[in-house]
This record gives structure tokens, C-alpha cells and sequence, in this order.
């Protein structure tokens, strides 16, 4: 009798290519020519990220780093050995100018596009190298937006560059032990020594410690070593991990950090001692000015997201048509495959969520006058939405594909397990899911970005053309009615009755986002839409906005819930 063996599941050998959704909306968001120029790139590298990039990255991830603090004789040297496939990973970065397209922005507004998309392939290949090149782009962001002429040419342009040997990755701290969300409690000092800052503390989690530089927060002192407490005291410094010989900057590798995942990854726990560093931008302004950076690294991070819902979900599709049970491959299941499409439409969502948010900060940034002005409040408040949004959504489409593997993926040797590890952080770092949607607040009550932001959806869903999605449009034109009327009924009842709900309220803007969204680009008559229209009406049918009604009682009924 011959034994059942499953076929292995494979993935296309081009990961742009096989992208239908990510070639169809370059074309209709780039102008041809610029599309034209970028097209081949795009291709080539689409091939790459399945080749020698994916095996980097299987390198770095089979073989993490290490962390080495004494020699032989006793010396402390604080060695953090990384793969090789990491080390390589870092050269590729720059000749492949994923950092460089969106500062280079020789397309204009579209730069972002076509470097977020070149990123986008190649975050799912990388075991996580997306994390410094995320760090790198909000540094490279921050130095150009406040950084002085000199830094402009000692730092930015090396976060810039597209020579291996001239690039430098940067890191980002901003985690003590007080606190990653409760980031005004930090507990670093800076004194002056000269002319120069010198940092004292323990910085808690500080990922991609082998970079050359890093952005951190710390209070500093007067001349009786008093401090200003809370985040006003706090200001921002670029410091370099190495002075000219190459030695440490005064500072010690505590350990290395034992993650859930992103293990390829170096994170450390950091004692400055010392360490020289340059103050960036205003005394005590230091969270305000690092909002530039982390705006940034939010963005990257609804990147990897995306791009591993995607890279999970072409493999699901794979082992649907080849594993057979019960007598038929699984994409001849019906309840299979409304799985499958249950999450190509969230996923398709969460796509036009993140690139939405890519194309404002392209336009933010090198757009006409008028654009830069429309665009800003805009991106503002989308970007705490893609981060939050998609690092939840994505945890969920990667244990249904998992689970869609059924036993085999449950497997350590099935390459899968992985992607849940690794994904948990995508909801914690750069500010956890409810941390966020309080920003998603924020940016309402400081910012106003909440009639911009109804205004820019209705636009858009009062632009359909399309008979059927103009129904669609219309029960949506209903949902934002109840989402204003829950704005401003509950921005009156204060600030912990609207914290209190700040996640649901957050989720619905998101989806109702995505819907909108995704219906403009099923009406576009520039493209094949089928497969469009269907998703978009399926989406728009779907509850999208859920919110608490709570009556002033909410918060005993909570603690009643939770604690009696
Ligand atoms: C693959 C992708 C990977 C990405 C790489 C990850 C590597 C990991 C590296 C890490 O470092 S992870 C840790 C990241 N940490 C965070 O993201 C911090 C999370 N906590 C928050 O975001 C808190 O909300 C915050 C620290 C901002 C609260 O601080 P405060 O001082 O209590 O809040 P406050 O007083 O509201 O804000 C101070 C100022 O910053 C205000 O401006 P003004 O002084 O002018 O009034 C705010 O408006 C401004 N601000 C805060 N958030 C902002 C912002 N401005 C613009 N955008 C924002 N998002």
C-alpha cells in the first residue's frame, strides 16, 4: 500500500509578480512614467527577497546573537556576535536604498510608495532586519526635520546611504524600566561635561544594539543636579555607540533580552555610564521631537504586518490547492474557503489602510503646498490607526493560517510557529494596541484630525460611481453619522468615559476606513475590479462600527466585572 506523504507548500519565486493587489494599486496610484521607471526594480527585487535575502534572513533567524561580555583574561567587551545572514542584511539595505528612495524622493510624492512597497517585499524575507531600517527611517526623519547642519552631514547622510560601507542602521531607545508606555517616568540623567551631554541610566529594551548610533531621552540636570520631572524634562539625544578607536562610549551590555520572538533580532538591556551624546532639537522637548521618529517606525510597523499577512496567506492559498481530506483538496472545501476569503478581505483592508497612510506621508512630504496641508492632520491620525489595526488583524489571520495547516502547523519544523512569535511584538512595541488608540484621542483633541478625517471618507464614498458600491457608500455615509454623534456625545462626558471606549472607537474608524477605501479603488474603471468590487461589498456589509454606548455607570460596572 502506498503511504500518504502531503505535498510541501511552496511560495511563488516572486513575491511582487505573484502580488496582483500590489501591482494593480501601484498603477493606479503612481503616474505611468514613474511607475514605468520603478516597475523593473520592483520586479527584480520581488525575485531577491526569495533568494539570497530569504536565506539571510533563514540564517539569521537559525542562528541568533550572542552575547559575549568577558575575554579569556577577564576584560569586559560586551561582544554581541550576529549571523551572518544579519550582518549581509544590513549591506543589501543600502545598496537596495531601502531607506534612501524616501529621502533621495526623486519620484516626488511617490517616493514613499515605491520604497514602502520595496520594504514590503522584503520585511517577510528579512527575520525582522524591518526593525533597524524602521528605526533608521524615523531617525533619518527626525535628523533631517531638527537636526542640525553638522548632524545633517555626520548622521543623516549615512542613515542614507546607499554605499554598504557608509551606512548606519540606528537604534531607538526609549524603554526603561519605568516604563515602555509610560515613556515621561524615564530615569536617565544627562549632565554636562564641556561642551558635550554625558547620559547616566539603564536603558530596558534597546533593539538592533549593534548599530552604529541610537536616538534616546534623558532629564537634564541643572547645575545642583535637579531635574524637571515627567516627560517635559525630558529631552532627546543622538548618541554613537563607539568612539573613534572603536571603543564603547562609556556604556555596558547588561544582557541580551530572552524574547518570545523576533529572536534574530539584537535587544539588550543597556547601562550608560557616561556615554557622550548630542542634544537634538529643543531642551525638553525630547517627546515631542521623538513623536517624529516613532511616527515613522508606527508606519513601518502596519508594514510588517501587512506584509506578513500577505506572505502567510499566499502560503495558506498554496496548501488549499494541493492538500486533500475527506476525499477533495481544501479549496474545494466551501467552508474552507470562506475562511480564506474572510481573510483576503481583511487583509485586502488592512493593505489599503497601510498604503493609504504611505501615500500621506509621501504627500506630506514632498507634495504641492496644498496637498502637504490637506495630508497632515490626515496622516496624523491614520498612522496610531494602521499600526493598531493591522498588528491586531494580522495576529488573528496568522493563527488562522496556522490553524488551516491543521496539526503541521502546530509544528516548530513547519516554519510557521514563528510568524506568531514574531508577530506578538507588532501589538506591543512602538506603543501597545490601547496606548495607541489613546493617540488616535490625542491627535483629535490637539490636532482636530477628526473632521479632516470624516470629511476626506465621505469625499471619497460620495465619489463612487458605481451603482452597487454607491449603496454600499451610503450605509457607510450612516455609519460615520453614528460615529460623529458618538464623538461629540461622549468628548462632552470627559476624559475617562472617552478613554474607556478609545479601543472600540479606534477599531471602528479603522474599519470604516478600510471600507471606504476599498470601495474607491473597486470603482476605479482602470482595472480589472471583480475580484475588487466583490471584497469591497463584502467588507462594506460587514459591522463595522462597534462602540459603547456605556451609561455613566460604566467604570463601577467595570470594576464590579473585573475585581468583585
Ligand atoms: C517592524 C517595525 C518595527 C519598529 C521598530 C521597533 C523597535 C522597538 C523600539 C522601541 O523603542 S519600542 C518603544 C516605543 N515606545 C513608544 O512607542 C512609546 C509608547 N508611549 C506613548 O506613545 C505615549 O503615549 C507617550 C510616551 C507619547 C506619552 O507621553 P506623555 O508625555 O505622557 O504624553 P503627552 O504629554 O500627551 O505628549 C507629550 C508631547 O508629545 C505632546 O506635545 P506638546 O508637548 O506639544 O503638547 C504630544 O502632543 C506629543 N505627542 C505624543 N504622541 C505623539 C505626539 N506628537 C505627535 N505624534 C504622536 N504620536
Amino acid at each position: 500500500m502506498k503511504e500518504f506523504i502531503q505535498e510541501v507548500p511552496v511560495l511563488s519565486n516572486n513575491q511582487f509578480t505573484v502580488d496582483r493587489l500590489l501591482q494593480d494599486y501601484l498603477t493606479t496610484q503612481i503616474p505611468g512614467e514613474v511607475y514605468h521607471a520603478i516597475k523593473p526594480d520592483l520586479e527584480r527585487f520581488g525575485q531577491r527577497v526569495m533568494g539570497d535575502i530569504l536565506r539571510m534572513g533563514e540564517d539569521a533567524d537559525a542562528y541568533p546573537p550572542v552575547h559575549i561580555p568577558f575575554d579569556a583574561f577577564g576584560h569586559r567587551i560586551d561582544e554581541i556576535r550576529v549571523s551572518k545572514g544579519w550582518e549581509e542584511m544590513a549591506r543589501v539595505s543600502a545598496e537596495e536604498g531601502l531607506v534612501a528612495i524616501g529621502y533621495e524622493r526623486k519620484y516626488g510624492p511617490y517616493s514613499r510608495l515605491y520604497q514602502m512597497a520595496k520594504n514590503y517585499l522584503f520585511a517577510p524575507s528579512s527575520a525582522y532586519y524591518s526593525c533597524p531600517l524602521a528605526m533608521t527611517d524615523g531617525a533619518a526623519k527626525l535628523i533631517e526635520n531638527f537636526g542640525s547642519e553638522e548632524l545633517k552631514i555626520s548622521a543623516f547622510t549615512h542613515l542614507i546611504s546607499r554605499n554598504p560601507d557608509h551606512f548606519w542602521a540606528s537604534g531607538q531607545w526609549m524603554t526603561e524600566r519605568t516604563g515602555g508606555s509610560d515613556v515621561g517616568t524615564s530615569e536617565t540623567r544627562a549632565r554636562k561635561d564641556g561642551d558635550a551631554w554625558r547620559l547616566y541610566g539603564v536603558k530596558w529594551f534597546t533593539s538592533a544594539v549593534t548599530s552604529p548610533m541610537a536616538m534616546t531621552l534623558a532629564r537634564i540636570e541643572n547645575d545642583k543636579g535637579e531635574v524637571v520631572q515627567g516627560s517635559k524634562g525630558l529631552s532627546l539625544f543622538l548618541i554613537k555607540l563607539r568612539d573613534d578607536s572603536g571603543k564603547y562610549n562609556n556604556l555596558e551590555i547588561i544582557r541580551l533580552k530572552d524574547k518570545l520572538g523576533t529572536r534574530a533580532l539584537p535587544t539588550a538591556e543597556l547601562r550608560l555610564e557616561g556615554s557622550r551624546a548630542l542634544l537634538v532639537g529643543e531642551i525638553g522637548r525630547g517627546v515631542k521631537t521623538i513623536a517624529t521618529l516613532f511616527n515613522v517606525t508606527r508606519i513601518h510597523n502596519a508594514l510588517s504586518a501587512v506584509a506578513s499577512s500577505r506572505r502567510l496567506l499566499n502560503w495558506a492559498l498554496d496548501y488549499a490547492s494541493k492538500r486533500e481530506a475527506f476525499g477533495k483538496t481544501l479549496k474545494d472545501h466551501p467552508l474552507h474557503m470562506q475562511t480564506l476569503s474572510e481573510l483576503e478581505i481583511e487583509f485586502q483592508g488592512a493593505f489599503h489602510l497601510f498604503f493609504y497612510t504611505v501615500r500621506l506621508l509621501g504627500l506630506n512630504e514632498a507634495g504641492i503646498a496644498e496637498e502637504r496641508k490637506q495630508a497632515a492632520p490626515l496622516l496624523r491620525i491614520y498612522t496610531p490607526l494602521a499600526k493598531l489595526y493591522t498588528a491586531k488583524q494580522n495576529l488573528k489571520i496568522t493563527s488562522e493560517v496556522i490553524e488551516s495547516f491543521g496539526g503541521v502547523g502546530y509544528l516548530e519544523n513547519s516554519g510557521l510557529s514563528k510568524w506568531l512569535r514574531d508577530g506578538q511584538t507588532l501589538a506591543i512595541w512602538e506603543g501597545t494596541t490601547n496606548v495607541l488608540s489613546l493617540d488616535v484621542l490625542r491627535s483629535m483633541q490637539k490636532e482636530n484630525t477628526f473632521p479632516p478625517f470624516l470629511k476626506d471618507i465621505s469625499l471619497r464614498l460620495l465619489g463612487l460611481k458605481n451603482p452597487e458600491l454607491q449603496l454600499c457608500g451610503k450605509k457607510i455615509m450612516g455609519e460615520i453619522d453614528s460615529l460623529q454623534k458618538f464623538a461629540s456625545q461622549t468628548m462632552s462626558e470627559g476624559d475617562d468615559f472617552m478613554q474607556a471606549q478609545a479601543r472600540h472607537f479606534s477599531y471602528s474608524l479603522a474599519r470604516v476606513a478600510m471600507a471606504a477605501l476599498m470601495l474607491e479603488f473597486a470603482d476605479r474603471p482602470d482595472h480589472d475590479t471583480e475580484k475588487y468590487r466583490i471584497s469591497a461589498k463584502r467588507m462594506a456589509s460587514k459591522k463595522l462600527v462597534s462602540l459603547l454606548w456605556a451609561d455613566p455607570l460604566w467604570r463601577e460596572e467595570n470594576n464590579k466585572i473585573v475585581f468583585s
